[in-house]
């Protein structure tokens, strides 16, 4: 008999807040924000019970909650930091790591095999003559070792740990309910070590996809966590707002619905339920306006069906990118002072994501590539990008910094960018990305990294004449140098039109009009914040 998966989304409350009480417990008691250029990108709860909202604009919230504190939280790496540490140690608790990152602060955790081998000890419980009615089962002790008995928590298995998504627990309290019921448990356990051992409170939610687990947990917070049976997806799911199912975009329910009302319905916006969208639409309308593979894929969220199992994030990124956004960019002069800044941030996240605490690189990528966005695209258009060998000149430790960047920018960038334009006359830019891809494993010491690096990058002879300067910073150095560098970041998968099948450390993209960092997915939605706000 097939099971389910049973998947644990977990989500950090307040998570910027969160960090910085922890370095700051006086924090906790009062109200305060953390701010991102002109927005407040959070808040904590203090503040929130006062009315103080995420995403406000900051000049807004000062003035109508004038005791808040704000915080700036233009430097990330605290924020980057604990996110790593957070998902290591939840990490080292689900059987085969089998976790994966969603931006700094969701995780998701496929815990069916530890499940299924608790299920299995219920089931010796049973032939030991228990009764399957689990009342008659005390206590159980749920198992996080399969070799050591002793590791592990117990359980009363009666009862859910946590709120119900909707409905009430099902009558039928065995096989794949009883197997959620214990991910309910285990979830409470591993909230608990996090809060704990680390500090930090999170949202969870469970149940037995990514989509159905992640909306589950997102409607008791703080430090909360709620369950969703199957049975129940689907009355759980028509409530929502289509827009408020995860992976569903401003723009696509926007196509969705022009789809469904074909003209300005002024009904629309009230009948944009699960529930309504389900019923005025099906698959094929779905597909005629989003295409084969997105229609479907959007058509069976809306019906709970999420077959994207859970990928463990890799310890190094395969990528690394830093991009930012602009009104316009018509210069040469301009667009070279943006690249070395953005530059700048790139060896910055080069050494914190690809160096360990020794200062030994643990991936070197082999390939630099630059995007950009012309205006005649829009913002949300296609991006057009160039890649070339990566100069061997960033993993050095001998030359300055400054030295580094011109030489990345004029020797690597610019000429990329002429290539980008092309025989074009004039340029409007409106977004520039900086990537650094095909990251490989070094050479092990033993072996000679002139050869790694002579297949493919070849250090010109006057960067000898580059003054020698103390060596560049390591990780522990640099996250102290930080502050100020004010190139805000946000890591989260990059969209699909770009050729990246997983990305780390995408710092998404800068908003237009506030100059808030944003993941690419979510960009639309916070356009349509502005728009109301207007
Ligand atoms: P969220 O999980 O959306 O927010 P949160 O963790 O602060 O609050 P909640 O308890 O509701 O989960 O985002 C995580 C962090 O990402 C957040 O602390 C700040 C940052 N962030 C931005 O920088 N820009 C944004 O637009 C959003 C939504 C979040
Ligand atoms: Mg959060």
């Amino acid at each position: 008999m097939s099971r389910c998966p049973i998947i644990i989304a977990l989500d950090w409350d307040a998570f910027y807040c969160s960090v910085e009480e922890h370095f700051n417990p006086e924090l906790k008691k009062i109200a305060f924000a953390v701010q991102q250029k002109q927005i407040i990108c959070t808040c904590n709860y203090v503040a929130r019970a006062q009315g103080v909202k995420k995403l406000q604009r900051l000049v807004d919230a000062v003035k109508q909650f004038p005791g808040l504190v704000i915080v700036n939280g233009e430097d990330l790496s605290r924020y980057r930091d604990a996110s790593k540490e957070l998902w290591y140690f939840a990490r080292d608790m689900v059987w085969g790591g089998k976790v994966e990152r969603l931006g700094f602060d969701e995780l998701f955790l496929d815990v069916t095999d530890m499940i299924d081998f608790n299920m299995a000890l219920l089931d010796n419980l049973h032939v030991a003559g228990y009764s399957r009615n689990l009342h008659s089962v005390p206590s159980f002790f749920f198992r996080m070792s399969q070799e050591d008995p002793s590791v592990g928590f117990s359980c009363q298995l009666e009862s859910v740990a946590g709120n119900l998504a909707t409905g009430s627990i099902p009558e039928d309290f065995e096989g794949d309910n009883l197997r959620l019921v214990l991910g309910s448990h285990l979830c409470q356990y591993i909230r608990s070590q996090i809060l704990g051992i680390k500090g930090y409170t999170s949202s969870g939610g469970v149940s037995i996809n990514k989509t159905l687990a992640k909306t589950a947990g997102a409607t008791h917070k703080p430090n909360q966590q709620t369950v969703l049976f199957p049975e129940f997806a689907q009355d759980f799911l028509d409530k929502f707002d289509i827009g408020k199912i995860p992976w569903i975009g401003h723009k696509s329910k926007s196509v969705i619905l022009d789809a469904i009302y074909k003209n300005h319905d002024p009904d629309r916006a009230r009948d944009a339920t699960v529930f309504n969208v389900r019923h005025l639409a099906n698959k094929q309308l779905f597909i005629n306006s989003l295409g084969q593979s997105s229609g479907e894929k959007l058509w069976d969220l809306l019906h709970g069906v999420d077959p994207t199992g859970v990928q463990p994030t890799p310890d190094i990124p395969t990528q690394i990118s830093i991009e930012d956004s602009f009104r316009s960019l018509t210069s040469l002069i301009e667009v070279r002072t943006v690249l070395r800044r953005l530059s700048n941030s790139l060896l910055d996240r080069m050494h914190i994501d690809l160096m360990d605490s020794n200062g030994d690189w643990l991936g070197h990528p082999q390939t630099a590539r630059l995007s950009t966005r012309s205006r005649s695209t829009g913002y949300y258009g296609s991006r057009s990008s160039r890649s070339d060998s990566l100069p061997s000149i960033v993993f050095s430790s001998s030359h300055s910094r400054d030295y580094i960047l011109d030489y990345l920018v004029d020797r690597c960038w610019m000429p990329l960018f002429s290539k980008v334009i092309g025989d074009m006359k004039a340029f409007d830019i409106v977004l520039l990305n900086v990537a650094v891809v095909n990251i490989e494993k070094p050479p092990s010491k033993s072996s000679d990294i002139t050869s790694f690096f002579g297949k493919k990058h070849h250090v010109n002879n006057d960067i000898k004449d580059g003054h020698i300067e103390e060596p560049i910073a390591k990780r522990g150095k640099l996250a102290g140098e930080y502050a100020g560098l004010g190139e805000p970041g946000f890591e989260f998968p990059l969209q699909e039109d770009e050729d990246v099948i997983y990305e780390e450390c995408s710092y998404g993209e800068s908003c237009v009009v506030c100059g808030q960092r944003i993941m690419s997915f979510a960009l639309e939605a916070h356009m349509r914040f502005h728009e109301l706000a207007e």
